[in-house]
């Protein structure tokens, strides 16, 4: 019997894109009563916590953004190619104001645990300060790269200059002039090195692993551009819903090796001139991240840049990448160049690997010390779950998320869990591969819509079976044992935690796909879940 009405209709933890997107469709689209929280002290989530030098998209600009606001969507956001953290933050903000989310974003307050009354059907969020508040539905925005990982280093709490994680960037550190270590070669990484290299009185790179890294064209655009896409937009958008990974182009639909090697070289460096990671893996041919002879092409043609570029041999041995070219593809500015410079040195951490930090710096095996006064660990996330896992996360039955997920972590169509209902994550486990913005707009517009579905059908009660949860999940484990991204350790598949089961975290089928998906399963009535009143869920549980 449900007598106490909750305080929220729902409650949505996270204030970056997904959050922010999640507040406005369900407030000033739904109608309902919702309040949102985030433990950050200012709007915009990866936006607001990734100041380091350099931290920008790496998704180009036109399509890193929100696509719902047909009034501002014809205006790049930034004047760059790809969008500056702080034009990020800055056009975040605007559209918080713009539509009214502000007053019901509650900033300064982690949610650290969520229980579900069954009884109610509601959900008891809980701050760190120990205040609670109900809701009917939570949308978990915690963001898939949010949860900071700080590898455990010997002596990581001795060094006497500054530490820190490029995800956790203090306001008032400025690395100019200052001797600088970092650890970490992913998109974060070469960013900050990239941007660094042009401040700091010494770099040194402490590299595990060599990165394929291609160039990202980055550059202001030229008025013709502008009025271009001001012209095109709709055309630019329409690609994106129907493409593979929704970054604003056509991905090709040509095996790389059915061109002749001369073809093949002339459209990686027709790629390499216009920059763009995504472009490079995708729009050249159409299965680089799938068949082992044509990624090891794509590899080779970025090494024999390498020895292009780099001048020092030694150096450029030991930027040298090898195995599949199957991480999140990156690209930056000149990031093989900036080895050429006199303040950038390189430690190839697999032949002098780290023996401690120090007070003074960092001691590697050759019994080298570098002497740094800023050590920055560009060392990534424990992604997707990571942040789910720490929380006190409580379904039916009072089951953890931690006992849910004790094989690996799973959903239904990368929103929903079994036993925790009227919970949706945005981007949780087994999520769509895509470039975020549009992933995370299809996702908030398809939950939102079963969620009035349910309402209007006086139902407040919305659960995704075992069977749809274990068969989502298996389906994502068939589609990657096919995509050679699995067959690498990274964040994508939970191989950069030490310990942490590996599954690749994507339906890789990518977007256009996942919306297809999407579209059955709302046609077929939401196939897939349980949607209820509260006390015939009880009903049917104890049947
Ligand atoms: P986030 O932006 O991570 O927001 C989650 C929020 O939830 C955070 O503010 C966090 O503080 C809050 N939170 C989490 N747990 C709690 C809790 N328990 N209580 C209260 N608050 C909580 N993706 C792309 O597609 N293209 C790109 O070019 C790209 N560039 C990136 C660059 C960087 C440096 C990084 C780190 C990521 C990048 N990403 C990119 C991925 C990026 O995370 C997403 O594109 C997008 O910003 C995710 O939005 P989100 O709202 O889902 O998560
Ligand atoms: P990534 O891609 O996970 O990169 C982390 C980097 O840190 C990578 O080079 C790791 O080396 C390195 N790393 C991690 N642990 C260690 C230890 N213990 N010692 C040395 N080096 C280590 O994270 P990013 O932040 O760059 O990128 C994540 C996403 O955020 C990306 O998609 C962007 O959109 C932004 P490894 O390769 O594992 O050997």
């Amino acid at each position: 019997m449900v007598d106490r009405p909750p305080e929220f209709d729902a409650i949505v933890i996270g204030a970056g894109m997904g959050g922010i997107y999640a507040l406005h469709k369900l407030r000033n689209e739904l109608g309902l009563d919702v309040r949102a929280f985030d433990r950050a002290a200012g709007i915009g989530g990866t936006w607001w916590w990734n100041r380091y030098p350099g931290a920008k998209s790496d998704s180009e600009g036109l399509v890193y953004r929100f696509s719902f606001d047909k009034d501002t969507i014809a205006e790049p956001v930034g004047d760059n190619r790809y969008i500056d953290q702080a034009d990020m933050q800055a056009y975040l903000e605007s559209v918080v104001d713009k539509f009214g989310l502000r007053e019901h974003i509650q900033l300064d307050t982690s949610i650290d645990s969520m229980v579900f009354d069954e009884v109610q059907g509601t959900w008891t969020v809980t701050t760190g300060e120990g205040e609670s508040h109900t809701a009917r539905f939570v949308v978990t925005a915690l963001g898939p790269l949010s949860a900071v990982y700080v590898p455990d280093i010997k002596g990581r709490d001795s060094f006497r200059g500054r530490l820190v994680h490029t995800a956790a960037w203090p306001a008032d550190l400025s690395i100019e002039g200052k001797r600088v270590g970092v650890v970490g070669t992913g998109s974060t990484g070469t960013q900050f090195i990239c941007a660094a290299a042009k401040t700091v009185d010494r770099l040194t790179v402490f590299q595990r692993t060599a990165q394929y890294c291609v160039p990202n064209g980055n550059r202001p655009f030229t008025e013709e551009e502008k009025a271009e896409y001001r012209a095109n937009h709709q055309d630019v958008w329409a690609e994106v819903w129907t493409s593979y990974v929704g970054g604003g182009f056509r991905e090709s639909q040509v095996a790389a090796m059915s061109v002749s090697e001369e073809e093949r070289r002339r459209i990686f460096q027709a790629a390499w001139d216009k920059g763009n990671a995504f472009r490079f893996m995708l729009e050249t041919f159409s299965d680089i991240a799938r068949d082992p002879a044509a990624n090891e092409a794509a590899g080779e043609f970025i090494r024999s840049k390498i020895k292009e570029i780099v001048k020092d041999p030694e150096t450029a041995r030991k930027l040298m990448p090898s195995g599949y070219y199957a991480r999140r593809p990156v690209s930056n500015e000149d990031y093989y160049e900036v080895f050429n410079q006199d303040n950038v040195s390189l430690v190839s951490l697999k032949e002098t690997p780290i023996r401690e930090i120090t007070p003074n710096g960092v001691l590697t095996e050759d019994g080298v010390e570098h002497e740094l006064d800023v050590l920055v660990f560009a060392t990534g996330f424990d992604a997707f779950d990571g942040t789910y896992r720490q929380m006190d996360i409580r379904g039916r039955g009072g089951v953890t998320i931690q006992e849910h997920w004790k094989d690996g972590s799973g959903s239904y169509l990368g929103m929903s869990c079994h036993r925790f209902p009227n919970m949706f994550m945005v981007f949780g486990p087994c999520t769509v591969f895509s470039n975020l913005p549009p992933g995370i707009e299809t996702q908030v517009d398809w939950f939102a819509g079963l969620i009035k579905t349910a309402l209007d059908d006086g139902k407040s009660w919305i659960e995704a079976t075992e069977d749809a949860e274990r068969t989502w999940t298996t389906t994502c484990d068939q589609i990657a044992e096919h995509s050679l991204f699995s067959k690498v350790d990274s964040f994508i598949n939970g191989g950069n935690i030490p310990g942490k089961k590996k599954r690749l975290q994507f339906y890789v089928a990518g977007l256009a796909a996942y919306r297809k998906k999407l579209e059955e399963v709302m046609g077929a009535g939401y196939e897939g879940f349980v949607l209820d009143a509260p006390a015939e869920s009880q009903d049917r549980q104890m049947a």
